[in-house]
Formats: structure tokens, sequence, C-alpha cells
């Protein structure tokens, strides 16, 4: 059996790593597209055929260390309740920080945020989250469950952190209702979509707190990645996207961050998904921990 990938093809760094890349393939809870479980694996797989030198940065990420986390039995792991599943990560991702490391978390459905993100709250009281995603993710609970994909936002509003959100343009009439109520911080899809003008206006949300950076791709347009559970018309560009975090990485301390809802089209179809998922990976690690 070959061996599982590396991040960018690189050696494993193990105990020496400053970032690990934390593996959640889960895919329970998802309602339309299914195949998000897959999803580390394949970004893991495509980052081998990713330039390792950033073109804007001149940063070469060969100088950094970095470790892959796996669950123990992906099988298993893939079967746990969502209440459960957090609670498998956000240990994992405890050990990393105690461990001094940044922790990537490769999703996975949406959900899989939770852990990562209550992990990083107790350590950073103030932490601000940045939610690049076509849904609010607002309701309080779908399927019978607080930690359906659907209700990430939520989780982060009732832990007391209101999320700044780009790129939306779906939601319920009880989510719209919520936003008008609470007066929270959403950046539409199609009031920004090619324009930097709110670029201002994110970072004053942010107001200097450390940021966690969760990013579904179906925040990205369908015609840019097809490949996710839920793909909505009317989203983000590449550009737009890379920009935003490019912005953030110069003004905020970043101090982890996801990417989630990567579901691999069938062998023998576009690679296009996974790819932006490996190269978008690679930029997060240019824009925020190039020093580490
Ligand atoms: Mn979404």
């Amino acid at each position: 059996m070959d061996a599982p990938p590396t991040f960018l093809g690189l050696p494993d760094a193990g105990e020496q790593a400053r970032i690990a890349l934390v593996c959640a393939p889960y895919d329970l809870t998802s309602t339309y597209g299914k195949g998000a479980d897959l999803g580390p694996e394949a970004l893991l797989a495509a980052s081998g055929s990713v330039e390792t030198w950033d073109e804007e940065l001149g940063h070469d990420l060969e100088r950094g260390r970095y470790t892959v986390w796996r669950p123990d039995d992906s099988a298993a792991f893939g079967r746990l309740p969502p209440e459960e599943m957090v609670t498998v990560l956000r240990a994992a991702h405890e050990s990393h920080l105690a461990a001094g490391r940044i922790t990537l978390g490769l999703g996975g459905e949406h959900s899989i945020t939770y852990g990562q993100f209550a992990a990083l709250h107790t350590r950073h009281p103030d932490l601000a989250v940045l939610q690049i995603d076509a849904h609010l993710d607002l309701r309080d609970s779908y399927d019978g469950s607080k930690h359906n994909h659907a209700c990430i936002a939520a989780r982060f509003l009732e832990d007391g952190v209101v999320p700044v959100q780009v790129g939306m343009r779906s939601c319920s009439r009880e989510e719209a209702e919520l936003v008008a109520e609470r007066g929270l911080s959403i950046f539409w899809a199609r009031e920004i979509v090619g324009t930097i003008g709110y670029h201002r206006e994110v970072l004053d949300r942010l107001a200097g707190r450390p940021v966690f950076v969760t990013v579904d791709l179906d925040g990205f347009d369908p015609s840019v990645v097809p490949a996710t559970g839920t793909p909505e018309p009317g989203g983000l560009t590449w550009l737009d996207v890379v920009r935003l975090a490019h912005m953030i990485g110069r003004h905020c301390t970043v101090v982890g961050a996801d990417i989630t809802e990567l579901a691999p089209e069938p062998a023998g179809r576009s690679k296009a998904s996974e790819f932006l998922a490996a190269r978008l990976a690679a930029k997060l690690v240019t824009y925020f921990w190039r020093d580490l």
C-alpha cells in the first residue's frame, strides 16, 4: 500500500513540526452532495503537485515543517455521532496547540470546525472568526443535531463569538430574521465579488483580535469549485478569496484556519476543486504563517 500523502509532498516533520494539518474525514450530516469525507486525503494528494514556491510573496514553503494528523481509524471516525466527532477533533487540536503548533483543519463537512474553534476559543477568549461560505449556517439545529453542517455559525454565536461572514448568498427566513435582529456582520456575495473596498470594514469588525479563518469551499462560485456538497451560484472567485486572505495576513494575527466541504468528484473527472483546495492551503500557510 502506498504511504499516505503528506502536505506538498514534503517529508512529515513529526514532533519538529510547527504546523499540523488535522484531517477530519467526516460527512455524516450532509444533506445533498456526499463525499466530503474524502476531502482531506484528496487535498493532500493534490498538494503534492502544488509548487512550494509562492510566486506572489517570493516564499518557499519547503522551509516550513509540517505534520499530518489523522484519526486512528478513519472509517470508525466517519461513523461517530457529530457530538463525539467534534470532541475527538477538539482533543487533537488541543494536543498540537499545547505542543506549540498552529493547526490547519481539513474537512470534511463544515461541522468539523467546532472542535478546532472550541480549542482556540479556550486559549483566546477574545477570538474573532472570519467565515467564508455561501451559507449563513445560523440554524440552531438541523436534522436533530446542533452539530449539523448547517449550524456551525449558530455554535459560534452560542459561544459569544459573532462571525464575520463573507460570500453569503443563501439562508432561511429564520436566519434572515436573526441577522436583522442581531445586526450581524454579513458581506453578501452580490455586493463584494470583484471588489476590495469592503476589506477595511472586515478588518474593523475583527478589531485587532486573534483570528480564526474558516473556509467552506462553497463560498467559491461553483464554476471555480464544483466539487462541494451544496454548490450555490453567484459566489467568490479565487482572487476574491486570496486577496482577502492576504489582507488578513498583513493586518491580523491568525491563530488557526480550516478548509472544509471538499467533496472530490469521482475518479476521471476534473481535479480542479481539489487542486484549488490544496493551493488555498498553501496560500493560507504563506500569508499567515510563513515565518514559523
Ligand atoms: Mn456552506
